[in-house]
């Protein structure tokens, strides 16, 4: 066979089962969209580059695969870098192929040169830079393995130009690039976990999105279930655990439940599962679960004992770990532990009965749940709007949820839809949205009109930085800056100038049968939902305390 090293690029993502990848052309990357042109991947063209890498996230959050996204060199690799970072955060395991100026212009400053390798070294999992058409037979297989092995993580592959055009000779594919099987547990380890969870009285899991990387949603349940150990759920985690499962405590964290807060300061024992003790989740670490002793399995070893130190660690993958733990684990209905939890939950119950205005947040969330189907999948942005959904959508099963958890990145919500929707066409994707968020990727609802996904978007528009406006009221005395918007844009006009249906639900009386139309029409819809500006979303856990200081309503 002879092909340029573009035609070698494509076909090998052809190979790893690619269908679909989003980017932006330039002139760094062309000859990978010439080769493009002969391939059956269907290319999305996006309208920012931060979009393609955060469609590339939604595919990739939504199925567990590697997804990919494309970017010329210079501002279309600098564009990509968020939503890259975004990846490595939350373990997302997307490749991001950029063009890069001709190898031998690289270090002089040549038209839309950036040093992409380096600026990627912190915020991937692995990135190379191409020296020369043979490499590419190793980097990309080797990408996409780096990608889904072990922790998933972003990869990124910069390929010079010149490496591109050139062509090759070569008589053999190299076999795709595969997850490598994790290794092996210690089953000592496993034992040891075992006999200090038998003598525990108050054990508490606390789970986070490693659960959901792994697929190993069943196991913790039969796991938890069997020897009745309450679970808690990181914002990663939700939907780990069925919202409706009696042993299921909440998410924990700076907008956590109280009750959960108060239970966790009780246990004696934390199993800690596919977590890394996340500041947001654990609130000041000292006074996380003062009197547990800690059990931590997680897949990456660095992980282990880098916030708080464990009692018992075992390293590799949650779902071989919990096998081996459902074999050993005695059945226990812990009588005292479970009375104690309900009584708990009663004291301050969660989620509380909120306003009757069908414009307030929570039940607009809890309208949009009535009317979509259990498998839909919900994005989010970033602010109040995100925290609400966090706390209030009952999710049911993993994979359902996209937030940007470890970035908390604005902007987030909208593109990952869109890829969660190229994933999963027959599904509704709900993007819940905020009046700043959606304005960091508006210009996607073009490639939305493009595709006519069935993407619904609950804009919360507060006409502020909600989370912002927040904190300044509570933590600031009051002192408002920089977070009320000096205009407030016609979104309803806005998403039908890029072609999608549009709603705005102020001064609507038939709030349900307008979301009911915009939820299950075939294709977009953009929905304003006018809310009260001066809504908080409590608990909150005020920056640098402890959990089970949170304040309440
Ligand atoms: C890219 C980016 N810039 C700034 C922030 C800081 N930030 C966090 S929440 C927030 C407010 C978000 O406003 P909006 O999308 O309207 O959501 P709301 O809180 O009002 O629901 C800001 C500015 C961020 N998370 N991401
Ligand atoms: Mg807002």
């Amino acid at each position: 066979m002879n092909l340029t090293g573009a035609e070698i690029i494509v076909q090998l993502l052809e190979r790893q089962g690619i269908k679909i990848l989003a980017g932006i052309p330039g002139g760094a990357n062309l000859p990978l969209y010439n080769a493009l042109y002969n391939s059956n991947i269907h290319h999305v063209l996006t309208r920012h580059e931060q979009a393609a890498g955060f469609i590339a996230q939604g595919i990739a959050r939504s199925t567990g695969k590697s997804a990919v996204c494309f970017a010329t060199s210079g501002p279309g690799a600098t564009n990509l870098l968020t939503a890259i970072a975004d990846a490595k955060l939350d373990s997302v395991p997307v490749i991001a192929i950029t063009g890069q100026v001709s190898s031998k212009l690289i270090g002089t400053d040549a038209f839309q040169e950036v040093d992409t390798y380096g600026m990627t070294i912190p915020i991937t999992k692995h990135n190379f830079l191409v020296r020369s058409v043979e490499e590419l037979f190793t980097v990309i297989p080797e990408a996409f393995r780096i990608a889904v092995s072990g922790r998933p993580g972003p990869v990124l592959i910069d390929v010079p130009k010149d490496i591109q055009l050139e062509r090759f000779e070569f008589d053999s594919w190299p076999e795709p690039g595969v997850k490598i099987p994790s290794g092996q547990i210690n089953t000592l380890q496993i034992d040891k976990a075992i006999n200090m969870l038998h003598e525990s009285e108050r054990p508490v899991l606390y789970i986070g999105g490693g659960i959901i990387h792994s697929d190993a949603s069943e196991l913790l349940s039969e796991f938890a279930h069997k020897n009745s150990i309450p679970v808690t759920a990181t914002l990663m985690a939700l939907g780990a655990i069925p919202h409706d499962d009696p042993l299921y405590l909440g998410m924990l964290g700076m907008h956590g439940t109280q009750s959960t807060a108060a239970i966790m300061h009780d246990a004696d024992l934390l199993l800690a599962f596919g977590v890394r003790f996340d500041d947001r989740a654990t609130g000041k670490l000292e006074g996380f679960c003062p009197d547990a002793k800690i059990i931590h399995i997680d897949i990456d070893n660095s992980e282990i004992d880098k916030l708080r130190h464990s009692d018992c660690a075992v390293t590799g993958d949650i779902g071989d770990a919990l096998k081996l733990l459902i074999e050993r684990v005695k059945n226990d209905f812990r009588k005292d532990w479970i009375s104690h939890i309900a009584s708990e939950k009663k004291r301050s119950p969660f989620p509380r009965a909120q306003s009757s205005n069908p414009l307030h947040p929570i039940n607009i969330i809890r309208t949009v749940d009535s009317i979509v189907s259990k498998d839909s999948i919900i994005a989010t942005d970033v602010g109040q709007h995100q925290m609400w959904v966090a706390q209030h959508y009952p999710f049911k099963s993993p994979r359902t949820l996209l937030t940007s958890g470890g970035l908390g990145t604005m902007g987030f919500g909208l593109p990952s839809a869109l890829g969660a929707a190229f994933a999963h066409p027959s599904k509704r994707i709900v993007c819940f949205s905020g009046d700043g968020s959606i304005l960091m990727n508006i210009q996607e609802l073009a490639t939305l009109a493009d595709y006519n996904l069935n993407v619904t978007i609950i804009l919360f528009n507060n006409k502020h930085l909600g989370l912002v406006r927040q904190q300044q009221e509570l933590f600031f005395n009051k002192h408002f800056i920089a977070s009320k918007f000096i205009t407030n844009p016609d979104f309803k006009t806005i998403a039908k100038g890029f072609g999608i249906k549009s709603y705005d639900l102020e001064h609507e009386s038939d709030i349900h049968s307008i979301l009911s139309r915009a939820l299950s029409e075939d294709g977009p819809a953009f929905v304003n939902v006018p809310i009260d500006p001066y809504l908080n979303v409590l608990p909150m856990v005020p920056p640098g305390g402890s959990n089970y200081e949170s304040i309440g309503e």
